[in-house]
């Protein structure tokens, strides 16, 4: 049985990365096989629950204010349309809904009382509930656990190095306190990131080296291709290969052995013979529905095909975690503190991010 390492190396995760194919296909399917069922899947739903009109600049999303991309933005969703998607969410398979808000930060108000709500709902359907809102105090983090919710994603989406690329508006060790006060809770932690944004092979492995010394480890590790969207500072961006994600989860897989790699953003890109080997590789996790948050994803009918192609099935809810209860607002011990948290690059701008600013506002 491989045991879990918090002290892998850049060089040890490169060369890993390199091995020849069949050799990583082979070491990353046979650690796979040690700590998963190989004929599972978790399918998870998203849900974009407020979308647009974000102040961030991240250079791979559609859904920042700054640049200029063709999203429909939206208010908080209410709490019965979101019952209403995740019923339907649940009688086509899948056994978690991650919720999705276009916000910096969560901030106590309505708002976040709204989204407690939709926790503890979701959480009474007997599905697995994450959220994805930006950073969390702890305090914060501890409301959305005593409300029953089950993971919280964050992702470091790059290399240290690289991700002073992508993204000024917040830095990456902001990333990491908001996964650490995560982790002072209940809540489990999916945390992953892009590849395709024009980072190099190290800045991969750094980002998994981030990832795989947390100790814990993420219980849920996405990996997303970037989608190029028009209008973004990425949009030029060329699509990776296939055998770049594919080394990517066999690589996450041999490193992060326990937790749930999923196959995230970019699947409309892959054939199925792609897909197939992302799960022989190790990933063990998709997100269905025919959008992901703002941009397209495979149908949920195609999807359930490939499952019987590949004699997959779905992924009951609570297998690696018990289900957590959740406790009304009425009883709840916590306050809202009306926190913020913090910021450590606040002047600090990226060129290509400016640039597409600035074209955005020509466009207006
Ligand atoms: N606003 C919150 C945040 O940034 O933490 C939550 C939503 S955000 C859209 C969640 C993740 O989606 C990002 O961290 C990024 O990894 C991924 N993502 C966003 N746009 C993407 C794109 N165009 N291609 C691939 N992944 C993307
Ligand atoms: C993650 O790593 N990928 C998902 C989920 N976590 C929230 C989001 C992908 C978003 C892709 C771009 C879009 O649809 O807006
Ligand atoms: Fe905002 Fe999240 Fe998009 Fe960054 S990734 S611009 S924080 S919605």
């Amino acid at each position: 049985m491989s045991v879990v390492r918090h002290n892998w190396t850049k060089e040890e995760i490169l060369e890993i990365y390199n091995k020849p194919l069949m050799e990583l296909l082979y070491e990353a399917a046979t650690i796979h096989r040690e700590h998963h069922d190989p004929n599972t899947v978790q399918v998870s739903t998203l849900l974009s629950i407020k979308t647009g009109g974000c102040p961030e600049d991240c250079g791979y999303c559609p859904q920042a204010a700054r640049y200029h991309t063709d999203i429909k933005g939206n208010d908080l969703m209410s709490v019965q349309q979101v019952k209403a998607q995740a019923l339907r969410a649940k009688s086509s398979g899948s056994s978690r809904v991650c919720m999705g808000a276009a916000w910096r930060n969560v901030k106590d108000g309505p708002e976040f009382d709204q989204v407690l709500e939709m926790v503890r709902t979701i959480n009474k359907l007997d599905m697995e509930v994450c959220c994805t809102l930006g950073m969390v105090t702890e305090n914060q983090a501890q409301r959305l656990a005593e409300a029953g919710l089950y993971a919280y994603n964050h992702n470091l989406d790059s290399s240290e190095e690289y991700y002073k690329e992508v993204i000024s508006t917040r830095g990456f060790e902001d990333r990491l306190e908001t996964i650490d006060n995560v982790r002072k809770t209940n809540v489990t932690v999916c945390s992953g990131g892009i590849i395709g944004m024009g980072e190099k092979v190290e800045d991969r492995a750094g980002m998994l080296v981030a990832l795989s010394t947390l100790n814990p480890q993420p219980e849920s590790v996405p990996i997303n291709a970037l989608v190029a969207v028009e209008g973004t500072p990425l949009e030029e961006q060329e699509p990776i290969s296939i055998w770049d994600m594919v080394r990517m989860v066999a690589t996450t897989r041999i490193v992060i052995p326990e937790t749930q790699v999923r196959l995230s953003a970019g699947r409309t890109q892959m054939t199925r013979e792609g897909q197939a080997l992302c799960f022989f590789a190790g990933a063990n996790s998709i997100f269905a529905g025919d959008k992901l948050l703002t941009t397209p994803n495979p149908d949920v009918s195609e999807d359930m095909e490939m499952f019987k192609v590949l004699g997959l099935s779905t992924q009951k809810p609570f297998i690696k975690k018990m289900q957590p209860e959740s406790v009304e607002a009425k009883d709840s011990q916590y306050q809202h503190l009306g926190e913020k948290p913090k910021w450590s690059r606040p002047d600090y701008k990226i060129e290509r991010n400016e640039e597409a600013k600035q074209k955005a506002k020509i466009l207006k």
